[in-house]
């Protein structure tokens, strides 16, 4: 059952537009793309049939092959989640001591870092990208720096070309968590094929669900071979011939079934995204201080995030104002990656001044908002979004204008 955290205060917002809110059922963030069910059934029914569940079976096969098809690159290995491709990902290129990530990202991966006993170096972003600064690079790197990742935030690709320049000049080993950029591309190069390698994330909340899902996705032979070996226990061919130090990262049929039917319908989800990002950039146009970030025409994205950037001066209210008014009607909106992983744990405790030096990081985590779109969105839900937004906007400056 939902549980409206904000409950005391969403009661004042609620007396602005009237008692009821505007959605009984809440409107997500996030909420899954559900391909052709129908289809996945029978595959489901197959799995049961054949009794080949996990552990590399024709689905698993059959939907690396269709990631490689898509990105172009030579290896996909998929796994579990996201997570632990990053993880392994991370164990099988060898980074050790201090790693340089942006700090405007999910959870996942700084702690894909941590969690193996390295240092997540927090670096600052790009206000213009929300991606990290390659700028503030050079500046956070010691003698036990060994790599950088870049995370392409909402799909918006970082900018690979001063990334890896920095990495060869330094000597360090360049990795991208691509948990967003499923199917996007830069400067026509398809997300997949920079760095040594990047992960994808197939989440229930990404464009493109395998249920729990994720892949590494490389041009390197050898770190591919190493990374397989590493989902696998370390398991080499044959039977019981363990050569290599390994986890359990593997993906199971029944994922890999909705990864494939998900896959059959990516082209209709990012229309779909599109339509719904055009909506809302038509019904936000001339608010003021509510920004909505673009997307590269000359690319591909995936058009999965809806972000607005809220500047209280000039809104006249605060972000987390509006999304108090935008929960109180069940509209609800996300405030990610508030507060940016640096004021997260353990970082905040092992590093309380980062904050300090991440000052683009701290004004955007206290600006950004994620809006929902995806196939459960419709044109009437965003223009009625749209209007709530308007309407707290236009509210404020009234209170405002009342005031003097
Ligand atoms: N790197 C980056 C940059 C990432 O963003 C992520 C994941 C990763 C790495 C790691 O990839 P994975 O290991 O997850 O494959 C969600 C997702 O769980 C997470 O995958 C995603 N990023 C992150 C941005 O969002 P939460 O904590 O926000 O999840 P939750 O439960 O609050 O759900 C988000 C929204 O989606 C809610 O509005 C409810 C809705 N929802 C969720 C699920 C699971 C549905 O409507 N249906 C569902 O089945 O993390």
């Amino acid at each position: 059952m939902f549980v409206n955290k904000n409950e005391k205060s969403s009661k004042k917002e609620l007396a602005i537009f009237g008692a009821r809110p505007l959605y009984s059922e809440p409107l997500h963030v996030g909420c899954p793309n559900i391909g052709n069910k129908d289809v996945l059934f029978e595959r489901l029914n197959d799995i049961l049939e054949r009794k080949w569940l996990t552990n590399n079976g024709k689905y698993v096969q059959e939907f690396e092959s269709g990631i490689q098809v898509i990105t172009g690159a030579k290896h996909c290995i998929a796994m579990t989640n996201g997570t632990i491709a990053l993880e392994i990902l991370i164990r099988a290129t060898g980074l050790t001591g201090e790693v340089i990530v942006p700090s405007f990202t999910f959870a996942a991966t700084p702690h894909a870092l941590q969690w193996q006993g390295i240092t997540p170096i927090f670096c600052d972003l790009d206000p213009a990208t929300h991606n990290i600064d390659e700028k503030k690079i050079e500046e956070l790197i010691t003698p036990k720096t060994s790599g950088i990742i870049g995370v392409h935030i909402w799909g918006r690709p970082c900018n690979t070309k001063q990334l890896s320049s920095i990495a060869e000049k330094h000597n360090l080993k360049l990795i991208y968590d691509a948990a967003h950029a499923f199917g996007c591309s830069l400067n026509g190069k398809m997300i997949g094929n920079f760095g040594e390698a990047e992960i994808f994330s197939f989440h229930a909340t990404k464009f493109l669900n395998a249920f729990e899902g994720g892949a590494v996705v490389t041009n390197n032979s050898e770190l591919a071979e190493k990374i397989r070996l590493m989902k696998n226990f370390g398991f080499g061919p044959g039977f019981d011939n363990v050569v290599h130090v390994g986890t359990n990262g593997k993906m199971t049929e029944v994922s890999a079934a909705m990864g494939i039917t998900s896959l059959e319908s990516m082209n209709d989800f990012i229309a779909v995204n599109k339509k719904n990002y055009e909506f809302y950039q038509r019904g936000l146009a001339g608010i003021s201080g509510v920004k909505l970030l673009s997307y590269s025409e000359n690319d591909k994205n995936n058009y999965q995030y809806v972000i607005l950037e809220i500047d209280a001066a000039l809104a006249g209210l605060s972000r987390d104002v509006l999304i108090k008014i935008l929960h109180a009607d069940n509209i609800l909106a996300r405030r990610y990656f508030h507060p940016g992983c640096h004021r997260i744990e353990p970082y905040k405790s092992s590093s309380p001044n980062t904050y300090l030096r991440l000052t683009e990081t701290e004004a955007l985590t206290r600006k950004v908002l994620c809006l929902p779109t995806g196939t459960a969105v419709s044109e009437i839900d965003i223009s009625r979004i749209c209007d709530q937004i308007r309407l707290a906007v236009d509210c404020s400056e009234d209170i405002k204008r009342s005031m003097y």
